[in-house]
């Protein structure tokens, strides 16, 4: 049981993994009108300053307050 369930979460990081990496420029920059996180990540623009950490190291939120 506990191995199933550990293989399910597994494949579903690898399937998320290759879903993140497909046609996406993971390192090096963002597209137009997005805005690109510490971590590297990019998100939309709009996303910054929502009060949401959408970077996931709070990046987007950081960069707009004074
Ligand atoms: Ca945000």
């Amino acid at each position: 049981m506990r191995t199933d369930v550990g293989k399910l979460v597994l494949l579903h990081l690898l399937v998320m993994e290759l879903h993140a990496a497909d046609g996406s420029h993971k390192e090096s920059q963002c597209e137009a009108g997005q805005f690109r996180c510490h971590n590297g990540r990019c998100v939309p623009s709009l996303w910054r300053c929502d009060d949401d950490d959408d970077c996931s190291d709070n990046s987007d939120e950081e960069s707009c307050r004074e």
